[in-house]
């Protein structure tokens, strides 16, 4: 991991926004996975194949993980894992054209080196890791606002909030407010800026792998809510909270 790749991650990333933002102005071809409101698109598939054919350039028989299949299966997380996830969110991109990421993160021997959140329509980029601190855009991040689950917004999956699984609607009655953004990218983003206190939701890896990395970079908790511990080969439960709203949330969560 050096400097150099976080500036050649940085180029591919706006390189791929501005794709995604052509791609807006001709209809997309929606395919659904596991349900209605899963689905993936022509461009999902195409932003994927371009960060493949970059990585593949610059980092030859690297290990790559990508929502969409497109490269080798990844068997285990021993040397160097790119993690990729083209679009998260796809149905807000579909649908409002807005409120999607494009996600990427780096892992060495299981650990995680780097993670990269671009919020495309909003321009704004939060990366980082743990030996080079965490950004937003240019600015640096040192801290996370401080508060318990009451005073602040928290962020919910909507069926997890529906069906109560977890106890995530008791958890949200307990908090001031709560958001569904449908988009675990922007939920990380909202929470280590500050904005709301935590975030719960059911995540394939590619949703929580460069979040965790930021989160935990700036001292916030990402646990899986089952108790066991988060598996990059599986999907879990996730939480992310600092301290104070973290202890909140523990006490309520219903196994
Ligand atoms: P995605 O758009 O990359 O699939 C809300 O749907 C959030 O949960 C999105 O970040 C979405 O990521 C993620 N997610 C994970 N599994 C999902 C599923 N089975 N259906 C819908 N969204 C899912
Ligand atoms: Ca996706």
């Amino acid at each position: 991991m050096s400097l150099e790749m976080v500036e050649d991650i940085k180029e591919w990333i706006y390189e791929a926004s501005a794709l995604i933002k052509e791609r807006l102005s001709s209809p997309l071809i929606v395919e659904q996975k596991t349900s209605a409101a899963d689905v993936v698109t022509n461009v999902d598939k195409e932003v994927e194949a371009f960060f493949v054919q970059k990585i593949q350039q610059s980092y030859p028989n690297e290990k790559i993980l990508g929502e969409e299949g497109i490269s080798e299966p990844v068997e285990d997380f021993s040397g160097r894992v790119w993690v990729i996830d083209p679009i998260d969110g796809t149905l807000n991109f579909v649908k409002q054209q807005d409120h999607f990421c494009i996600m990427l993160a780096v892992y060495e021997n299981g650990v995680g080196r780097l993670g990269f959140i671009y919020e495309v329509m909003r321009d704004e980029l939060l990366w980082g890791g743990d030996s080079i601190g965490v950004y937003i855009n240019e600015r640096k991040i040192t801290t996370v606002k401080k508060q318990s689950l009451a005073d602040g917004i928290i962020n919910v999956n909507t069926n997890m909030f529906v069906a109560n699984s977890f106890g995530t609607k008791d958890i949200a009655e307990k908090a001031l407010a709560v958001r569904m953004t449908g988009c675990a990218g922007i939920a990380f983003k909202e929470v280590i800026l500050g904005k709301e206190n935590g975030y719960l939701s059911c995540l394939q890896p590619w949703d929580y792998a460069p979040g965790k990395i930021l989160a935990e970079s700036l001292g916030l908790i990402v646990e899986s809510l089952d108790g066991k511990a988060l598996d990059l080969k599986a999907q879990s439960p996730v939480l992310v909270a600092g301290v104070e709203t973290y202890e909140d949330i523990k006490n309520l969560v219903h196994h």
